[in-house]
């Protein structure tokens, strides 16, 4: 994908996890320091992370609070304005909020990384196609708080492909660019277990969309309840995760841990470029 500022991201490619946040459900607080998390993005980057998401909003499904915009913008700015210089990488900023979106753009962010799929904030939609700025459009219904109730699909792999097409057309038709638009299943976001198992083995549907699909399991509950808990158990289920979804053709795996995963896409794609199916 060619970016705005001619940046160009190779496809399949490692988006690594930056949550400058107290409560992530993974990594809070561990980088609510600027100089960690710009140290963190820059180790990232360092293990083959092509991007950098960062947010300053925990999505966590247990009752994740939400943040005031200030807080929001207090957590992710100083980070993104010391990468500026430092990270060759593309920075993805991870909100649903136009404010926060725009002054990250400002301080040199290149996508954004909307779990709303642009539907939380009217000011997003324009936003994107005034700026030519990549979008990652994912699925979701209700919002953090209280997605799970909506967890109920006669057939979600078709249920999600329709939804991430009529947003994308949604946002062509604003005038974001064809060519920047990224889908994302969602994982986790209004889906239990099977239904994530279902988007994973109907994968190669929604990336017959035509869209780069992104695909983010990294340390979600549904790996911990089939792979286990342990440090071990889930490096290994986010690894056969990201394996099966390059297999099936997503172009982003978005993850906590770059290093072992840019090893796995490696191989996955090397086996690809073999495939008979
Ligand atoms: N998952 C999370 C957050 N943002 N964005 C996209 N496009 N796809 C995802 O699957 C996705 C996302 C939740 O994970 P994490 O960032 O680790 O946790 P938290 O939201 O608690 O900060």
């Amino acid at each position: 994908m060619r970016l705005k500022d001619g940046r160009v991201i190779r496809f399949p490619a490692v988006m690594g996890i930056l949550n400058v946040t107290p409560d992530s459900f993974s990594d809070g607080g561990r980088y609510l320091e600027p100089d960690r998390a710009v140290d963190h993005a820059l180790a990232m980057e360092a293990a083959g992370a092509a991007i950098i998401d960062i947010g300053g909003e925990s999505t966590r499904p247990a009752g994740a609070a939400a943040v005031a915009v200030e807080v929001e913008l207090e957590r992710v700015l100083p980070v993104i304005e010391a990468l500026r210089t430092k990270l060759k990488a593309p920075i993805s900023i991870d909100t649903r909020r136009a404010v926060v979106a725009g002054a990250a753009l400002d301080e040199g962010a290149a996508i954004i990384n909307d779990i709303s799929a642009l539907r939380h904030d009217r000011a997003m939609l324009p936003l994107a196609a005034q700026t030519g700025c990549g979008v990652v459009l994912m699925h979701m219904r209700g919002g953090p708080t209280d997605h799970a109730r909506y967890a109920r699909y006669r057939d979600v792999v078709a249920e999600v492909r329709d939804f991430l097409e009529g947003q994308a057309r949604a946002a062509v038709a604003a005038g974001v660019r064809r060519t920047r638009i990224i889908v994302d299943p969602g994982l986790g976001f209004a889906k239990n277990a099977r239904h994530n198992l279902e988007l994973m083995g109907g994968l190669s549907e929604i990336c017959a969309l035509g869209y780069p699909v992104l695909v983010g399991a990294s340390r979600k509950r549904f790996v911990r309840a089939i792979a286990g808990g342990g440090e071990g158990d889930l490096l290994f289920g986010n690894a056969a995760v990201n394996a099966l979804a390059v297999a099936a053709g997503a172009s982003i795996i978005r993850v906590h841990d770059p290093g072992p995963m840019v090893a796995v896409l490696k191989m996955a794609v090397a086996i690809a470029k073999y495939s008979r199916g």
